[in-house]
């Protein structure tokens, strides 16, 4: 049913928007892949195209005229985006408000919700003139549940979750499906992220317990956009079997 389509992922250089970029290229979607690092963009696109067609888009979500000039500089068919997958994000610190980075916050609110914005505004359009098209957004459990020192980057997660339900009413009138998929822990580069490069501590939040896969989600992306056209996945949070809660994870050591 999919197969031909366009779909465009943001942050597919690594982690849920690099293996959902690879369901979606084997089950013959053409891809649109965008990121900051342009040699990790070159490798996925190289592994990608003995599937299928692959373009790459280098840009920083948070630089909203790069944004656009290029997402604009897409030509033909490729202008004709069927699935937008906002993925781009991360988290920046785990520090208790009081003493909380300012540097930290602007990076969580200007990526995790700005940029999906900034992406959103440049799709949308070409959506809303065919009356048809699916924006999955990836929001977090930190976006359904608080947790000590989670904070802004939990904030920026509860925008998502807003920003989807918004979209979904906003462009219900057109046909458009709104999905918000909602994981738990998954092992990728975030925690080496949030953590600033210490792997040591990034490897903590995964042990004793199995987490998440990027491939889990992405299977997840993939129920969504595949279900019906009848069908609308609104919202699905994915926990592992270990984790109860944000917070609660069942570790053997
Ligand atoms: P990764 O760190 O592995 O991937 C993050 C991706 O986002 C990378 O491809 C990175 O690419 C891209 N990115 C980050 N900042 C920017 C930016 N400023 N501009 C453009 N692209 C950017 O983490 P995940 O795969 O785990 O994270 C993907 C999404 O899933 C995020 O929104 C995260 O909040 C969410 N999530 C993750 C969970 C987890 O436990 N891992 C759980 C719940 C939600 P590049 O560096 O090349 O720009
Ligand atoms: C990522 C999962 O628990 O670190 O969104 O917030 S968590």
């Amino acid at each position: 049913m999919l197969k031909g389509k366009i779909a465009l992922v943001t942050g597919a250089t690594s982690g849920i928007g690099k293996a959902t970029a690879e369901v979606f290229a084997k089950n013959g979607l053409k891809v649109i892949i965008c990121g900051r690092r342009q040699e990790k963009l070159e490798e996925v696109a190289n592994y990608l195209k003995s599937f299928t067609e692959v373009k790459t888009l280098q840009f920083d979500v948070r630089n909203q005229q790069d944004v656009k000039a290029s997402i604009d500089s897409l030509e033909g068919e490729w202008k004709n985006i069927d699935i937008l997958v906002n993925n781009a994000g991360n988290a920046h610190g785990l520090d208790p408000i009081q003493t909380g980075k300012i540097s930290d916050w602007d990076a969580m609110i200007d990526i995790n919700v700005k940029g999906l914005l900034y992406v959103s505004e440049c799709v949308i359009p070409s959506m809303t003139a065919r009356y048809t098209g699916h924006i999955v957004n990836i929001g977090s459990i930190a976006g359904k549940q608080v947790y000590a020192n989670g904070n802004v980057y939990c904030a920026s997660k509860f925008a998502v979750d807003a920003l989807t339900q918004g979209m979904r009413i906003d462009l219900n009138h057109y046909g458009i499906r709104v999905t918000q998929i909602a994981p738990g822990l998954v092992e990728t580069e975030f925690s080496v992220v949030r953590f600033k490069g210490d792997e040591e501590k990034a490897k903590k939040v995964y042990q004793g317990y199995e987490p998440l896969k990027a491939e889990d989600i992405a299977d997840s992306i993939w129920y969504a956009v595949n279900a019906p056209k009848h069908v609308q996945i609104a919202d699905l949070v994915i926990l592992p079997t270990a984790q109860a809660a944000a917070t609660i994870v069942n570790r053997k050591s």
